[in-house]
Parts: structure tokens; C-alpha cells; sequence
């Protein structure tokens, strides 16, 4: 949008002096924020209004992410980026004197999301938007966050995360679209009246689900889409009646994001959250599609759902319950329409984060969905077993042993079923979903994950993006792959030594935060060997920690002096309850502050811990990253994406060939990647052969011995039990994640990096070519093929010349 600076200085001292009576400069940073976030969203309300519009006159396909979490990080200067007014609130600012930066320090950040699944919404909303694609987000307004993590004596505390206390800029309460979603009570049949039958509930609990919407501009204004997060509220109806039972079973449910990602215990609040958000939001898609005045049979032509993991599953039997018991078509067209607008994306194969709900409880709170999704069962036993076969059709039940199957529901509603990367999507077919994969072959694709450069590189990595559009001109902005471009720099020695002082500013921008945050001075001359990510077994911080220890006992008792100065930077959650987790984290603290206090060794070895890892920290710390950890036991990562933020900002990967990092490396090269450790087919042979023995390894390899016993023999203090619990798990409890067996090959590629990093020049053409070969991974292409392929959505106008996501 068109902003002199003139104006805007005027429009803010106007906003501030309405809102608070009084001049900005008397304002505290809290105010000044409101004030500036209400006036930038009020700047995007007419693109808003005006696409809203467009969508509907014009008839357009729309296409809805049903997610259960998101991580849309800040918006202020995301929303002022994206409509081309950053640089002019910038200067406006100045000249009021005002500081933007604290300013963007008070924005909370919306936690509603757990990590990876829920950052993937967000980017896609982002893309969409930028594409001129309408795609909309839809899930909850959870009131508390993922929680805010401290560490007190090195262990993890959960703090609440209470980010609505103030009023949010952003969101519009829009009470006119609320409806209502019921649970619980009875439901029989009874005939309609008109040939038909007709559900009749009893004693249920009615629950207000009331939208907040939340603007997402996209880049250069391309188009203005909603993230509608969910409320739940007492009904009009039910206000004064209900009695304090039912209102806090009304309010528990957009209270608290569900704390972890890769296991369900069955919660039954979860169940609740889950079909209210589905509920309200498919309510509001069949009355959004009404506004178009076509026949029901066309609603998979102009609307998609898209299911975000199976927790929004639900959609399934919630659309057949509006189809068949509100708008009255038979099964069979019901059906068809479910599975034409349905499409569902499997971000996991590990089996303990694959949902199942018990049948009591799931019949019990949701007696409709139940009938309805016995019924799905029922039809596609009675169809596949003449096709498949007994051992096939039985294995791909929604319902068995006493389970509702969420995957086998998602896959059997909906068109589409795909993977997050290639290798990912391989296992599934072949391995985790094979029986789906032979009955519905047709419904798997890939769609390899991908970030959004806009908030990962030109919002977070301002010189790295100057360097670039000084090197190849501004392209590359709207079109990524013009990043390939940069490839022609790679013998340039002034642009190498340009990108390695962008990354050394980088590295003193992270190193001040630190300072700030935990006084600990950090030698920037040192590589920042970065692993940022959940804690996880799977993902193997407990592998990264042998290899500090050894590097730690080189320097201690080796007197190793030649030896790469490294700043391990790790940042990581554990979910509350998941015991090794939290237990891996007490150790890093504890071997953290040994080491980062021992004069003989921190000035070549230091581990620093980020607390409370979220959006705003990864952009502190992805442009100041030179080594991206992606460690992972192979075929366990369904894809990762910080791989590829930290890839586009330089950073070289030392990884396994798991997740996306085997496209990383078919990208950039493999002399370009530090890739060690068993690949997925010898991680299968050795789990089919009954797993290994871990204490072979620990047994002839010296170092790892040392390393494993530097856990339980004092060397750390006050680990005792955490230390004895990581060392028993590799070597009483079989060492699941093989991290005994990859030890090895991961301390010796860890040593040719160190290798490298003696050549300077080198190093950055290496890191080069990783910015230059990241292109592919921007979300933009990400989503244009699910456009392309599965939702056969089109932007609302051509994608501009310049644009090359091609739609044809
Ligand atoms: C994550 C995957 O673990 C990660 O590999 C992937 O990059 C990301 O999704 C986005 O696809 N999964 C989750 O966050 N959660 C679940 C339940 O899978």
C-alpha cells in the first residue's frame, strides 16, 4: 500500500490520542504497541473487506487448514512487511522518537501450537496469502499457550503461558459468525417425516463457539486471508441455567494447548477441543459455501479442507452429520462430497503419536459421530472385503480392538493422503500405511514441507538479504528459486567474505542476547553449532551430548589443544510429562555450566541453552547458526523444517538421512552436507533382526565409553539419577534410537567440520551454496502444489509476471 511517512506520523499520534486520551509520549511500551498494532491491521481492513468480497462474488474455490495448532510468531513487523509499509513505519517511528524495537519486544507471541506441525500452518498461511491463494486457517484460540519454560537449578519448569492478558491487536471478536456445537447427552432416530430420518439429541451440552478472526496479509498485499481461532462460550439460551459443572466444561476446553505433540493419552478434553474446533469450523465453510447460491454437489468444487494431522479427523463425519441430518441428501452423495472436499497430511510415523480414542469414551461425549463413523466402518468393510479380502480390509478398520482409528478415518474420508517428505512418504506407502497404500494407491503423494522466507530470511536476516539482492537483484524475493542464482558467487572471495561478515554480525546479535539474558560471554570467533528443535528421544539431543562429552574430555584430560572452539547452542522444550526429556535437559544445563566455568576449557568448548525456545527465538538464532544439528535415528523425522530455515541462512547441516535432509543433500551436493550414521534401510534390517547390542559398541570404542561413563562417574555434578537414567536407556534398555551404533561416524564428521572451518573461504562457499540451493524449500512452492494437485485452488489474480509458482 501507498504510506508517506508524513501520514503515518499523523495516523498514529491520531490512533494513540483516541485511544488513550492523551499524547504518545506519555504512553508506555504496552500502550504504544496497541496502538500501532491496531493501526497497521486497520491499514490491511479494506484488502480484507474487499477479498472477502471478491471470494464471494467471483464464486472462488476456498480452501480451509484445519489445524489443531499454530505458530504464527509476531505480526507487527510481519503485516507491516507484507504491506510494503515496514520501512515507512520504521522512519515514522524515528521521527516521533520511538524505539520499534522494544516496541516489537512486548508483542507476545501466540504458543498455540507445539513445534513443528503447528509452524508448518503457519507458514502455508503466509504462502497462501502471498500466492493470492484464499486459504484460511481455522483452530483455537487457546486462552493459555504452550507453556514458558524456566530452568531453575538446570531442571525445566513450566510457567503458564498467558498470552491474551492484554488486549491482542491483531484478532476481531466476531460474534455474528458464532455457532453452536453440541456434545454429550443422547441421540436416537426418529423418522422425519419426509421419508427419511432425522437425528433427535437429548441432555446435551451446548456449547457457543464464538471466532475471533485474525487478518493474514500476504506479501505485497496479493490477497488478505482469516485465521479464525475458536472461543468456547455458554450459550445465550443456556445463560443463567447452567449449573458451574457444565461451565467449566464449557471453559476447559479453549483453555490450554495440549503440552505434547507425540503421544496421546487418550485425554478426553482433548476429544472435546478436538470436535469444537471441526464442529464450529466446518458450520461456518457449509455457511460460507450458502453465500454462493450453488447446488450442495458443488461444494468440493469451491471449497477444500485440508486436515492437518488427524486431529481435525473429525471433519469426516461432521460434514456427512451436516449433509445428511441438516441438508438432507442420501448417504451416497454425502459421501462423495466428503471425500471430493477432504484431503488429510500425516506428519508422523511414530506409532505412539498415532490417535486412537477409546469407543466408550468417544461414544459417550459424541453420540452423533459415533453412529456416523460406525456407519463409514460398516461401508467399507461391506466394500473392500470382496476387493481385498478379510486379513487387508479387517487391518484397515476405523474401528478395532476397541479403538477409533484416526489415520484409518482420515485416509478412508478424504482424497488425498501425502507425506511431508519424500522419504517419509516412501515409508508410509511402504511401510507404516502399506495396507492403505495397496487399497487406495491413488490418494498418496509427497508434498515435501517448506518454510516461509519471508519470516525466515528477510524479516530475521536483514543484511544476509541485502548481500543477496545486492548479488542477483530482488527477484528472488517473490520467486525463490532465482536463488540458484547465487550460485554464480561461489568463487567471488569479496561476496564470500561479505557473507562471513553478514554471519559474524549475526553471531554478535545472538552473542549480546545471550550476555543479556544469562551474562555468559560467548566467543563469536567459535562456530555455533545449533540444535533447535522439541526434545525428543528420536531426535537424539542425547547424541549431541556424547559428543560434547568427548569433546570436553579431549580438552580435560586429553590436553587436546588443537581443537576447534564450538558454541553448542541448543533450544528445546520437553513435554511436561516426558521424564527422559527433561532429564536430558538437566544434564546440558549441568555439563553447561561445568564447562562454560572452566577456564581451561571455554575457550574452545560452550554450551549455552536458550530457555524458552519459541518463533521469536529461532529468528534470533537461525541467521547466527553455521552448523544445523538434524541428528535423527533415520526414517523417524517425518520431514523437519528447521533443517531448511537454517540451510537458507548459511548454516551447514550435519545430519542423518532422514526427513527432508535427503533432499537437502540431493540439492545442495554432498560436498556441501556433513551426512553420517545408518540410513533408514539398515535402521529396518536392524530392528527386524531384533535390535542390536548396544554394549558391543560401548565395549571396543574407548571414547564412547569414556563419554557414556563421564554420565554416571561424577564427572558432571548433580546429575545423579538423570545421568544414571541416559545411561541405562543406552545401555540396559536396548539404545532404541542406535545412538551407540552412530556415535562413531557422527564425532568423526564432526571433526572434518572442524577441519573445514580452518579454511575460511571454504566454509563460506560451502555456506553459499546452501543459501543458494534453498530455494526449493520455500513454502510458496510447498503450497502451490497442493493447490495445483490436490485442492485445484486458484490465486485471485495471475501470479504476478515476476512470479513464477506456476499454476498451469
Ligand atoms: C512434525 C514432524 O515431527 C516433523 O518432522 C515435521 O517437519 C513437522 O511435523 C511438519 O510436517 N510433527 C508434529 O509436529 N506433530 C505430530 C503429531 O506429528
Amino acid at each position: 500500500m501507498e504510506l508517506t511517512t508524513k501520514q503515518f506520523v499523523k495516523d498514529f499520534k491520531e490512533r494513540y490520542f483516541n485511544k488513550y486520551s492523551n499524547e504518545y509520549t506519555t504512553g508506555t511500551d504496552e500502550q504504544l504497541y496497541y496502538a500501532l498494532g491496531t493501526l497497521i491491521r486497520s491499514y490491511a481492513s479494506k484488502g480484507w473487506k474487499n477479498m472477502r468480497d471478491n471470494y464471494i462474488d467471483n464464486r472462488r474455490k476456498q480452501v480451509y487448514y484445519f489445524s489443531i495448532e499454530f505458530l504464527p510468531g509476531k505480526f507487527l513487523l510481519k503485516n507491516a512487511y507484507n504491506l510494503g509499509i515496514l520501512e515507512t513505519v520504521k522512519e515514522g517511528l524515528k521521527e516521533l522518537d520511538l524505539d520499534l524495537d522494544r516496541i516489537v519486544e512486548i508483542e507476545p507471541e501466540p504458543a498455540i501450537g507445539n513445534g513443528g506441525l503447528g509452524r508448518l500452518a503457519s507458514c502455508y498461511l503466509d504462502s497462501g496469502a502471498a500466492l493470492g491463494l484464499p486459504v484460511h486457517g481455522n483452530g483455537i484460540r487457546y486462552k493459555y499457550g504452550l507453556f514458558k519454560q524456566k530452568f531453575v537449578d538446570g531442571h525445566q519448569v513450566e510457567l503458564p503461558d498467558n498470552w491474551l492478558k492484554d488486549p491482542y491487536p491483531w484478532e476481531i471478536r466476531n460474534n455474528v459468525s458464532a455457532v453452536t456445537v453440541r456434545m454429550g447427552g443422547n441421540v436416537w432416530m426418529r423418522e422425519d417425516g419426509i421419508g427419511g430420518l432425522e437425528p433427535v439429541y437429548e441432555d446435551t451440552l451446548d456449547i457457543l463457539a464464538v471466532p475471533y478472526d485474525n487478518a493474514l496479509i500476504g506479501y505485497n498485499e496479493a490477497t488478505t486471508n482469516n485465521l479464525r481461532l475458536w472461543s468456547a462460550e455458554v450459550t445465550p439460551e443456556d445463560e443463567g441455567k447452567l449449573d458451574k459443572h457444565s461451565r467449566l466444561q464449557i471453559k476447559e476446553i479453549n483453555e490450554n494447548l495440549y503440552p505434547d505433540d507425540t503421544t496421546y493419552e487418550g485425554k478426553r478434553l482433548r476429544l472435546k477441543q478436538e470436535y469444537f474446533f471441526v464442529s464450529a469450523g466446518v458450520q461456518s465453510v457449509i455457511r460460507q459455501f450458502k453465500k454462493y447460491d450453488l447446488p450442495r454437489k458443488q461444494i468440493p468444487d469451491k471449497i477444500a479442507i485440508q486436515i492437518n494431522d488427524t486431529h481435525p479427523a473429525l471433519v469426516i463425519p461432521e460434514l456427512m452429520r451436516i449433509l445428511l441430518d441438516e441438508e438432507k441428501l442420501s448417504w451416497e452423495r454425502a459421501w462423495e462430497i466428503t471425500v471430493n472436499t477432504v484431503a488429510y497430511t500425516n506428519h508422523t510415523i511414530l506409532s505412539e503419536a498415532m490417535e486412537t480414542w477409546e469407543i466408550g469414551m468417544f461414544k459417550e461425549l459424541l453420540p452423533r459421530m459415533y453412529q456416523i463413523i460406525e456407519e463409514i466402518n460398516r461401508r467399507h468393510v461391506q466394500e473392500q472385503l470382496p476387493l481385498y479380502g478379510r486379513s487387508l480390509t479387517y487391518a484397515t478398520q476405523i474401528i478395532k480392538d476397541g479403538q477409533i482409528h484416526m489415520a484409518h478415518l482420515a485416509i478412508i474420508g478424504s482424497h488425498s493422503t501425502n507425506g511431508v517428505a519424500s522419504l517419509h512418504t516412501e515409508i508410509l506407502k511402504d511401510d507404516s500405511l502399506k495396507q492403505f497404500y495397496e487399497m487406495f494407491p491413488h490418494r498418496f503423494n509427497n508434498k515435501t514441507n517448506g518454510i516461509t522466507q519471508r519470516r525466515f530470511l528477510h524479516l530475521c536476516n536483514p543484511g544476509l538479504t541485502e548481500l543477496i539482492t545486492k548479488k542477483i537483484g530482488n527477484e528472488w524475493k517473490t520467486n525463490p528459486s532465482e536463488l540458484k542464482i547465487f550460485k554464480g558467487q561461489e568463487t567471488n572471495k569479496h561476496t564470500l567474505k561479505e557473507l562471513e561478515k553478514v554471519k559474524l554480525a549475526n553471531k554478535k546479535r545472538l552473542a549480546k542476547y545471550v550476555k543479556e539474558q544469562q551474562g555468559l560471554e560467548i566467543n563469536t570467533d567459535a562456530i555455533f553449532d545449533v540444535m533447535i528443535k522439541r526434545l525428543h528421544a528420536y531426535k537424539r539431543q542425547q547424541l549431541q551430548l556424547l559428543h560434547i562429552i568427548d569433546r570436553y574430555l579431549r580438552i580435560k584430560v586429553d590436553g587436546e589443544t588443537d581443537i576447534q572452539p564450538r558454541v553448542f547452542i541448543f533450544g528445546a522444550k520437553a513435554a511436561p510429562g516426558y521424564r527422559f526429556a527433561k532429564q536430558v535437559i538437566k544434564v546440558i544445563n549441568e555439563l553447561a555450566y561445568l564447562i562454560n566455568h572452566d577456564d581451561e576449557v571455554n575457550d574452545k568448548l560452550q554450551i549455552v541453552f536458550i530457555e524458552n525456545y519459541n518463533v521469536s527465538k529461532a529468528e534470533y538464532i537461525i541467521p547466527a547458526a553455521e552448523i544445523s544439528e538434524q541428528i535423527s535415528l533415520a526414517g523417524k523425522e517425518a520431514s523437519g523444517t528447521g533443517n531448511m530455515k537454517m540451510m537458507l541462512n548459511g548454516a551447514i547441516t550435519v545430519g542423518t538421512m532422514d526427513g527432508a535432509n535427503v533432499e537437502i543433500h540431493d540439492y545442495v551436493g554432498e560436498d556441501n552436507i556433513y551426512i553420517f550414521g545408518m540410513d533408514r534401510e539398515e535402521v529396518r534390517d536392524m530392528n527386524w533382526s531384533g535390535g542390536y547390542n548396544p554394549r558391543e559398541f560401548y565395549e571396543t570404542n574407548p571414547r564412547l565409553q569414556r563419554a557414556i561413563n563421564a554420565l554416571v562417574d561424577g564427572t558432571i555434578p548433580n546429575v545423579t539419577h538423570e545421568g544414571r537414567d541416559i545411561y541405562d536407556a543406552f545401555l540396559v534398555h536396548g539404545d532404541e534410537y542406535y545412538c551407540l551404533k552412530d556415535f562413531d561416524s557422527f564425532v568423526h564428521v564432526q571433526e572434518d567440520v572442524d577441519k573445514l572451518y580452518q579454511n575460511k573461504t571454504e566454509w563460506n562457499r560451502k555456506s553459499l551454496l546452501n543459501i543458494a540451493s534453498a530455494g526449493p524449500f520455500s513454502s510458496d512452492f510447498a503450497v502451490a502444489r497442493y493447490a495445483t494437485d490436490i485442492w485445484n485452488a486458484r490465486p485471485v489474480h495471475k501470479a504476478k509476471k515476476d512470479q513464477v509458482v506456476s499454476f498451469d
